[in-house]
């Protein structure tokens, strides 16, 4: 089989770029290890910036994030019983969505077939060949049988623990990681949401997050150890330990239920730099991991695609290959930015074990700066929206 380009994995970043290639007319094809199901099935991510809406409206696919979705102007801040709005439309002139990274993905595959984006799914034992030469090879095998294609770039949108990142040697790739010594415990549950907008809490007790996916189904994380052990948390103990972190008042307001999804998510940041080796290019989890305090994952694999996809939109319409040579180096500018905010939104918001009580009166200042500083505010709403490549974009708009 000979493709244009060969992606790896079936995620956000793999199907964002799927579909934009697809209709810029490049020859593509996915390889994704799981089946759809599985794939769909991950609950993640549940904000979009107005740079991924404005992805699924530009593909086309924006009908039902903007009926289903839900448009936040605001986000809040709760450290004990002070709490603090930040108003991002007043301070930046844009919004949220909440709309799940499982409905992101449906959209993204219900529409493959019809936009001729071929994706192999169940693709078992994929392994990258010659990524350095001009025409690298991709072999995999399906229900069996060895399979292999040729083509012209391979990207790698195959996570943090996919085939492609460690298809580089040691040589080509530096890590620059940050391990927290917490997770988050997650769990979702068909009950109206204690309040219509997320919250984010600081407590003695560790980090809480209020967050939803519709107006009947709420997403709530609490800060947990790393070694946590899923059956020592009955929904019943997570109910109440998150009341205490939700403080007094919104604590009081808890609709509960009985979950259906409970799971575990390990906290930290990593950056794989060049974000290129040869005709293999890493976009997404496979670059890059934050933690998701910023909630800036999904969002910022669809900002590396979109890159990637102008790239080569520049490689095979007008032959030049700057946009390929620059990419690793636009798109690593951007992960930093994400990086920073999302390791001090998580500084700001959670215990540390080793933290002194100089540390904590720093939370609580870091919280009193942002409660009296219009400035402090706008840059935190700034970073939240993900305006960094948003303003240039509506300016220059
Ligand atoms: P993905 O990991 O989504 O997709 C990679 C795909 O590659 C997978 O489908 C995998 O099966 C496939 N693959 C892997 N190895 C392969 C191989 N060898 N061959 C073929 N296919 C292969 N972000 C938030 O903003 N909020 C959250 O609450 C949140 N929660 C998260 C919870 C968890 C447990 C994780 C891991 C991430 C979470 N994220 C969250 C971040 C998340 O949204 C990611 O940033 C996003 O899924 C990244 O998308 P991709 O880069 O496409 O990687
Ligand atoms: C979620 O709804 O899953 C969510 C929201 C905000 C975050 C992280 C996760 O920062």
């Amino acid at each position: 089989m000979q493709v244009q380009v060969a992606i790896i994995g079936a995620g956000p970043a793999g199907m964002f770029l799927a579909h934009l290639l697809a209709q810029q007319g490049t020859r593509v094809i996915v390889l994704e290890r799981q089946s759809r199901d599985y794939v769909q099935g991950r609950v993640r991510a549940g904000v979009l910036e107005p740079t991924t809406c404005d992805l699924m409206d530009a593909l086309g696919l924006g009908e039902r994030m903007r009926q289903e979705g839900l448009s936040h102007d605001g986000v809040n801040l709760q450290s004990g019983d002070q709490s603090l709005r930040i108003d991002l439309q007043q301070l930046t002139g844009c919004g949220i969505t909440i709309y799940g990274q499982q409905e992101v993905m449906k959209d993204l595959f219900d529409a493959a077939p019809e936009r001729d984006v071929q994706v192999e799914f169940k693709a078992a034992d994929v392994r990258l060949h010659n990524v350095t030469a001009r025409q690298p090879t991709v072999t995999w095998q399906k229900d069996g049988s060895d399979q292999q294609l040729t083509c012209d770039f391979i990207v790698g949108c195959d996570g943090a623990h996919g085939v492609s990142r460690q298809s580089i040697p040691a040589t080509g790739l530096t890590r620059h990681e940050r391990i927290y010594p917490f997770g988050w415990l997650g769990i979702l549950v068909d009950v109206p949401p204690v309040h219509e907008e997320l919250i984010y809490c600081q407590h003695a007790n560790g980090f809480a997050l209020a967050s939803m996916r519709s107006p009947t189904r709420s997403r709530y994380y609490l800060q947990c150890p790393i070694d946590t052990r899923i059956e020592d948390w009955s929904d019943a103990r997570f109910w109440d330990e998150l009341a205490i972190r939700l403080g007094s008042a919104a604590g009081g307001k808890l609709t509960t239920g009985d979950s259906f999804e409970k799971s575990i998510a390990p906290l930290r940041s990593e950056v794989c730099e060049p974000m290129r080796y040869g005709n293999l290019f890493l976009a997404g989890d496979a670059a890059h991991i934050v933690p998701p305090t910023g909630a800036k994952g999904l969002n910022l694999a669809a900002a590396d695609v979109a890159t990637l996809a102008r790239a080569f939109e520049r490689y095979y319409h007008s032959a030049s290959n700057d946009g390929l040579e620059q990419y690793s180096q636009d798109a690593l500018a951007r992960v930093w930015r994400a990086e920073r905010f999302s390791w001090w939104l998580t500084r700001l918001t959670h215990v540390f074990p080793n933290d002194d009580s100089f540390d904590t009166r720093l939370q609580t200042a870091e919280i009193d700066y942002l409660c009296n500083s219009h400035a402090a505010r706008a840059s935190f709403a700034e970073n939240y929206v993900g305006l960094a490549a948003h303003t240039d974009q509506r300016t220059q708009q």
